[in-house]
């Protein structure tokens, strides 16, 4: 089949690649010019795993446009950003995609919107653009199927995960399974338009309030004494119970975003905008720890270990870092950001050894694997304290060494063992 992939990003880049490899002839469109010089290089414009060694064996079915050519099918993986001013999804990409299919649409064509959006948005926005091709909605066939894969193991997510497709009809959900099977392992689920849009909100939406009860687990655990990290782990031994890790705050493109999709049009939803309240509050919890350690000093200049949203990827997209990084800098304090995975950033980025140079303490924001193998003997600052708001590091090294620690969450009295 061709197939066009309209958005070269972290999901579309990824898939056209696997439907490439799946034999497929892949035309994958983005407008962002700079992406497709870096493409054509036979680079990467972001990294993830296995996605270079995919590049290599999928590269003759790719090619690369700024404009979708006529084709059997159009995945549309496209950006939807929150509009922050309002809190209402930015669906202009999406929008702008389907105002360049419907000029090459084709009687049987099938057009697959992948991107997350709000309920209703298929039949309400897409279909009407599509419709401008003169061929009514019997005559091509549309499917939102939300992408579900996780930054980090997006490629196996994409293999393995199973699937939900909601077709405009039974004609659009079989051709869609067609197209995917090729390369999806995973078991397919079929349901309507605009359910499948509601599923993918409420699996972003269960993990966000899930980790905004690990946080208030965190903050009573500090109010009380108690190890939070000991007590989730026992209570989820529970065979009911699974609760997330309590963190610096709740970032990416997706779970910080996509609550606000389903509340924006709600008069009546009051536990989803509070898990965002309580989890966008996390960075100034975490700044409120650091100005305890800096209390007393002059001019104090913290560390910040890690400024990607998450553990060993190299995005930075709704970072929690941003916010805290801004809020010390307004109270005063010299920030020095350390990230071993990113390159490009609003702040500037230091080597490990410089990052601390003269600094008075660390702050572990991300958790990367690379902050466990740190030696802490080898660091210079002029005042040792850190705190770990991910629970990561091995304290009694780090105690060993002269560090004053904190763990964020852990206000039980420490006894080593
Ligand atoms: N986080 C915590 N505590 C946890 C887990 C995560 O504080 O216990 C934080 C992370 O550090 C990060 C944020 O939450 O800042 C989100 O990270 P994540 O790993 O939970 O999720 P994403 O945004 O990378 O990917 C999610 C996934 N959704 C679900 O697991 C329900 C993925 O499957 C989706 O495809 C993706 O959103 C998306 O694109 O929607």
């Amino acid at each position: 089949m061709k197939i066009n992939v309209l958005g070269l990003g972290y999901i579309g880049l990824p898939t056209a690649l696997l439907l490439a490899k799946a034999g497929h002839e892949i035309v994958g469109v983005d407008i962002d010019e700079e992406k497709l010089k870096i493409l054509k290089k036979g680079e990467l414009p972001f990294k993830e795993p296995g996605l270079e060694e995919l590049y290599h064996e999928a590269k003759n079915n790719f090619t690369l446009r700024t404009s979708p050519e006529k084709s059997d099918v159009f995945i549309i993986a496209v950006p939807t950003p929150l509009d922050r001013t309002i809190d209402v999804a930015d669906l202009s990409s999406v929008k702008q995609a389907a105002d360049m299919i419907y000029p090459v649409l084709r009687k049987d064509d099938l057009v697959v919107l992948e991107s997350t959006v709000p309920p209703g948005t298929s039949k309400n926005l897409v279909l009407p653009i599509l419709k401008k091709s003169g061929l009514d909605e019997t005559e091509f066939h549309l499917v939102h199927s939300p992408e579900r894969a996780i930054p980090g193991n997006t490629l196996n997510e994409m293999r393995y995960n199973d699937r939900i497709i909601g077709g405009l009809d039974k004609k659009a959900t079989n051709k869609a399974k067609e197209v995917y099977s090729t390369f999806s392992e995973g078991e397919i689920f079929e349901t309507d338009v605009k359910t499948a849009e509601m599923v993918k909100l409420m699996e972003n939406t269960f993990r966000d309030v899930n980790i905004a009860l690990a946080n208030e687990f965190s903050r009573i655990s500090e109010d009380s004494g108690i190890d939070v990290w000991e007590a989730i782990d026992l209570a989820n031994n529970h065979p009911r119970v699974d609760i997330l890790h309590p963190g610096p705050g709740v970032g990416g493109h997706c779970i910080s975003v996509d609550p606000l999709f389903l509340t924006a049009n709600s008069t009546t939803s009051k536990m989803i905008n509070l898990a965002r309240e309580i989890n966008d509050s996390m960075p100034n919890f975490v700044l409120s720890l650091v100005r305890k350690k800096a209390a007393g000093i002059e001019r104090p200049t913290i560390s910040i270990f890690g400024v990607a949203y998450k553990g060993n990827v190299d995005d930075t997209r709704e970072t929690p870092s941003k916010k805290i990084i801004k809020l010390a800098n307004n109270e005063g304090y010299r920030v020095k950001c350390y990230d071993p995975h990113v390159k490009d950033f609003d702040y500037e980025l230091y080597d490990l050894e410089e990052s601390v140079r003269e600094s008075d303490c660390i702050l572990i924001v991300t958790d990367h694997d690379e902050f466990k193998e740190i030696d802490p003997k080898n660091l210079e600052m002029r005042n040792k304290n850190i705190i770990d708001s991910r629970n990561m590091i091995d304290k009694d090294l780090w105690i060993e060494a002269g560090f004053d620690v904190k763990i964020m969450g852990d206000d039980a009295e420490y006894t080593g063992y």
